[in-house]
């Protein structure tokens, strides 16, 4: 910003790396000649966890590329880079407060809670009027959220959710019934993928010289965190991820629903969107995207069971575990609800393992910060929650190994979804799956030192019998709980010898982690 100007700035927008989109509230009634607006990257959000070289990449990338815009389109920016060392939020924001007579910060509330109490305390200890505005993205305000909840909820399920946002969206409804005369095609979802079809192959995004510049320094300052830099060829501005919706929706989407739950070795990303990381961090919005995919729907290009799929995961799922964060924190990520203390084992970080499903897994995790919800639930957390590892560990990973992971999303689906750690609070019964589910949705086994078939011994699949253990483990805890009756009945019928076996081969396993 040039000297001139700085006695003009009337207030000064901070807008955070996760609210990359000229219609964050934030910017709502921005003046070109008047009003400042602030982007940081900063020691401490990159650092808080050791996130995936690949995820600082892509948010500083898209950070200046969006940066750059606002300022061909005429605005003030005032953007710190990493190379000036600002430590914190905080002392981006005492430096422009410092730099500028502004009269006021104008911030949207961010995803964060722990970011929340920082501009909390902007509000009452900085010298200009702080207004903090709510994040308009989503669907469901947080006075929604509490409404639908109710008072002191001790369960909630999104189905029910879902359909009440379809009811307020108006997404695939036709009046007040859904279209194509169900809510939910989920049963139309689970097809393995046939040997004869194969995934589209992708559009690749050549590094410009914002990138470039982006690429070194996470190379040179970053070198010790998770994960491989290059090659990098994500969609990192607007015009990008734009390009990213439409080839999804003409490419992929068609197939989305019917292959939503399969695996194929070498395949990361099979029919799934890979729009997370843009949505999640502002360069897509949620609405635009489900605009889209109903249209497509209506223009005949899209089945229902793909269309009502995808819609289900934002305005449901994403929504819904938006919701849940928000509702519990503080203390949601101390829940520990099955005792569970096993640390990560090192082959999280190395992907060093014989069990093939989790060495694709967790070797696609580390090249591209990606892996697709059924790798993340069924594979590395179905083991997470089988294995007992500490919840906060396995929150830990989580965030930083993603390059669409915030707490607030992650938070949920880690302690909620795949551990059962808040005693089921939204999840109906824990997401545990023998060697079996893996093997009708995937080809991992087949290229597996371990027998999927053998239930027990050196060369059984691991998945088996920490299966039994983990229900013989939790027994207790289970016996409330309806939905694991049919489980329980088959435990109670297994002889003492095969409990015995299973004991010992998880004790063997388990102990050479
Ligand atoms: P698609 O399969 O194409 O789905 C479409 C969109 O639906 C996604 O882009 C996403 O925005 C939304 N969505 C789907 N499932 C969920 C869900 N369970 N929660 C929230 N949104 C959902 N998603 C994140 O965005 N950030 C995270 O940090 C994250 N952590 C996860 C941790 C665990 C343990 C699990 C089981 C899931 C997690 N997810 C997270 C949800 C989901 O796995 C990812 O959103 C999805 O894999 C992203 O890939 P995609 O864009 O190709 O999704
Ligand atoms: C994830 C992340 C990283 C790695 N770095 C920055 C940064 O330097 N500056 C910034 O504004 N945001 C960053 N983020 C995203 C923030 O962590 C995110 O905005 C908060 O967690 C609030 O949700
Ligand atoms: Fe995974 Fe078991 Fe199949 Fe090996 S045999 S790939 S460990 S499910």
């Amino acid at each position: 910003m040039p000297a001139s100007s700085r006695q003009a700035v009337r207030s000064i927008r901070f807008v955070l790396g996760d609210q990359l989109t000229r219609d964050i509230s934030a910017l709502q009634g921005v003046d070109r000649e008047r009003d400042l607006i602030v982007l940081a990257e900063v020691k401490e959000e990159a650092t808080y966890v050791a996130h995936h070289k690949k995820k600082i990449a892509f948010l500083f990338a898209a950070m200046r590329h969006f940066a750059e815009q606002l300022q061909q389109a005429g605005h003030q920016v005032r953007y710190f880079r990493y190379e000036e060392g600002i430590p914190s939020f905080d002392a981006a924001i005492e430096t422009v407060v410092g730099e500028t007579k502004a009269s006021s910060l104008i911030v949207t509330e961010a995803g964060e809670y722990r970011v929340v109490q920082k501009q909390r305390n902007w509000a009452e200890e900085l010298p200009l009027d702080v207004e903090i505005r709510p994040d308009d993205r989503f669907f469901c305000s947080h006075e929604l959220f509490d409404e639908l909840a109710g008072p002191d909820p001790k369960t909630l399920r999104m189905e029910y959710f879902y359909r009440e946002m379809r009811r307020r969206t108006g997404y695939l409804m036709d009046g007040d019934e859904p279209v194509g005369g169900r809510w939910n095609f989920d049963h139309d979802n689970r097809d393995p993928l046939p040997g004869d079809v194969s995934p589209p192959n992708r559009p690749h995004y050549g590094q410009d010289d914002t990138t470039k510049e982006v690429i070194e320094l996470v190379a040179s300052t970053f070198g010790e965190h998770f994960g491989e830099l290059e090659p990098f060829d994500y969609p990192v501005t607007r015009r990008q991820a734009l390009h990213y919706l439409n080839w999804f929706i003409a490419e992929a989407l068609p197939d989305f629903g019917r292959y939503q739950d399969a695996m194929r070795q070498g395949e990361p990303l099979m029919f799934h969107s890979h729009l997370s990381a843009l949505i999640n961090c502002g360069l897509l919005s949620a609405r635009e995207c489900c605009d889209r995919v109903e249209a497509a729907h209506k223009n005949g290009s899209v089945p229902i069971n793909a269309a009502e799929g995808f819609l289900r995961q934002i305005i449901g799922w994403r929504e819904f575990i938006r919701g849940v964060y928000w509702l519990k924190m503080p203390g949601y990520g101390d829940q520990n609800a099955l005792s569970a203390d096993r640390q990560l084992p090192e082959f999280f970080w190395s992907a060093d393992t014989d069990m093939n499903c989790l060495a694709q897994a967790i070797g696609e995790t580390s090249r591209n910060a990606y892996a697709h919800h059924i790798q993340r639930l069924m594979v590395i957390g179905n083991f997470c929650l089988l294995a007992g590892l500490d919840p906060r560990e396995v929150q830990e990973w989580y965030l930083l190994v993603y390059h669409d992971a915030y707490e607030w999303v992650e938070m949920p689906n880690v302690v909620g979804m795949i551990l059962y750690a808040d005693d089921g609070f939204f999840a109906s019964k824990p997401y545990a799956a023998s060697g079996a589910y893996i093997n009708r949705m995937s080809d991992y086994c087949g290229n597996c030192r371990y027998d999927v078939k053998r239930k027990n011994g050196p060369d059984a699949c691991p998945f088996n019998y920490l299966y039994w253990d983990f229900v013989m483990r939790n027994r207790a805890h289970f016996e409330r709980n309806r939905r694991m009756g049919v489980v329980l009945k088959s435990l109670d019928r297994m002889s003492s010898d095969k409990k015995d076996a299973v004991r010992s081969d998880s004790e063997r396993f388990l102990s050479i982690l």
